[in-house]
């Protein structure tokens, strides 16, 4: 008769080790920033690396659209420091960016997908942002591959912009007429930072998650990232 109550603490013992024990064993290698999130949901917005396919391939992701749960009309402060969660949509900042690449040559890659499930990307082979002395300008080189062909080489050379640092070529505000900060000349063919408004919308110009060698102006897409892998 008393053996019960031990059998039930023993179980009760094994389903309080089995989580810890398993979680303890969990050292496999974040694919994405959810795994990072999962292990600790706690962990604020910041840098982490990824292992897409394995250790050799970091693929850092600093910039992330994928279901307008985030503004990202943001003054310079924001855009400086980032914001957003990294298991969903976020700018991890370009004080980041910028030592992220200083650090390493890196390549740029963009994914980009439309609401009805296509996929394409535009890669470039080297990706590097300047200090905030500079204006956190953008150095791009030509455009590698990708079908969804090239919208940001137009800006390549550009200081960064938001609606309280105009560090564009334009007469006006790009960051406050395209509701985004971004790097703008006069203004873009991209807007990934721009309104989040659910496909295909002309109603107002050129405001939406654009790139518009895909999809033409007037087409937000449904999920678009931008990230970074060292280049060997
Ligand atoms: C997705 O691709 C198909 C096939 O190319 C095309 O017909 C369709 O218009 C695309 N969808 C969008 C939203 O552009
Ligand atoms: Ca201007």
């Amino acid at each position: 008769r008393k053996l019960f109550p031990f059998y039930l603490i023993l179980l009760l013992l094994v389903l309080i080790l089995v989580p810890v024990v398993t979680s303890c064993s969990d050292l496999n290698l974040p694919l994405d920033c959810s795994d990072i999130y999962n292990q600790d949901s706690s962990r604020p917005s910041g840098v982490y690396t990824i292992y897409p396919i394995g250790t050799t391939s970091a693929i850092q992701v600093f910039q992330k659209r994928m279901d307008g749960s985030v503004n990202f009309y943001r003054p310079w402060d924001q855009y400086k420091f980032g914001f957003g969660n990294a298991a969903g949509e976020y700018w991890l900042g370009l004080e980041n960016i910028f030592h992220l690449t200083q650090r390493k040559k890196s390549e740029l890659l963009i994914d980009m997908e439309d609401f009805e499930g296509n996929k394409s990307y535009a890669r470039y082979t080297s990706f590097s942002v300047g200090p905030e002395s500079d204006g956190y300008k953008l150095h791009l080189s030509e455009f590698n591959s990708g079908g969804a062909g090239d919208s940001l080489s137009i800006v390549s050379g550009q200081k960064f912009s938001t609606f309280d640092k105009d560090q564009d070529t334009w007469v006006n505000n790009c960051a406050r007429s395209f509701i985004a900060g971004f790097w703008f000349s006069d203004c873009h063919s991209a807007n990934p930072n721009g309104v989040y408004r659910w496909g295909a919308d002309d109603s107002l110009y050129a405001i939406g998650v654009e790139w518009i060698s895909w999809k033409g102006r007037g087409y937000s897409l449904k999920a678009i990232s931008m990230k970074i892998r060292p280049v060997q």
